[in-house]
């Protein structure tokens, strides 16, 4: 037996391809909602508290948001730091506290709350030390959807930290006017033990905190910090610091750059 052969025409062929299109596109737009949907939730925004969209039950409201470990300790949520799994967190209500625990991705959440006044709380577990608030108040109304983060950094107060930035300095005199100058990102700078070898070199940021840098975990001990001034600057502080580092300290070390001409003064001031 033969199957009968079916022929199509250009144009039908055509045709045919379009209707393949169009049925697509629905397909398409559910795809691309569900992943903005999950990088949502893989990247919420740090320390705020914010409506979403999601909808509780009518007349209920809810309170979720992430822990995370906030590796360089700056408050944000930083690209590149991962969810803090396993933490805990209280939510407190007159006088029924509830708690409940972070996720594999630091999520937590309460659902179907009745509106009124909220305090939600993390418990900092030992070793770690918060960098934003522990304790924040939300207030919810029937229908409100709440989003509350909470930074952690891993502390051993036998370690220390040296950070800073690089920065612009427009009106080269050495010291950092924040407001006015902002950090320089893509700079190198290198730290070294007091013998002058190289321990490790690093990328000032770039994006937010722009033109900061950090060393972390440092035994206690002396250290020179050391900037290579980017192409085309020229520096308005000491381009290398001696830094004595005792158990727990976090020091600070900014160096500034200009891009001549200007009116600079000369190299070498002291670090404010
Ligand atoms: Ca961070
Ligand atoms: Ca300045």
């Amino acid at each position: 037996m033969t199957l009968p052969k079916i022929q199509l025409s250009r144009k039908k062929l055509r045709a045919a391809l379009i209707l393949v299109i169009i049925l697509a596109i629905p397909v398409t737009l559910v795809l691309v909602s569900t992943n903005q949907e999950l990088r949502r939730r893989a990247a919420p925004s740090p320390v705020e508290v914010n409506p979403l969209e999601s909808v509780p039950l009518p007349g209920k409201g809810r309170i979720s948001g992430y822990k995370w470990n906030d590796q360089n300790g700056n408050g944000r949520w930083d690209t590149g730091e991962p969810a803090y799994a396993e933490g805990t967190i209280i939510i407190l209500s007159g006088t029924t506290p509830r708690e409940d625990s972070t996720d594999t991705q630091g999520y937590f959440e309460f659902n179907d709350l009745e509106p009124g006044d909220y305090i939600v709380e993390e418990i900092v577990p030992d070793g770690w030390r918060a960098t934003t608030a522990t304790s924040v108040a939300v207030s919810l109304a029937a229908g409100d959807d709440r989003e509350v983060n909470f930074g952690n950094v891993s502390f051993s107060p036998a370690r220390a930290r040296i950070s800073g930035h690089q920065f612009n300095d427009l009106n080269g005199d050495g010291g950092w006017d924040t407001a006015a100058e902002p950090g320089v990102g893509k700079g190198i700078i290198t730290l070294k033990d007091s013998g002058g070898a190289t321990i490790f070199s690093t990328e000032t940021w770039e994006g937010t905190d722009l033109g900061f840098y950090l060393f972390e975990k440092l035994e206690p001990g002396n250290y020179v910090v050391e900037e290579t001034v980017p192409e085309g600057f020229q520096s308005t502080t000491d381009s290398s610091f001696e830094v004595t580092l005792t158990a727990g300290d976090e020091k600070r070390v900014n160096f500034g750059v200009i891009l001549p001409p200007s009116n600079s003064p000369a190299n070498g001031r002291a670090n404010p």
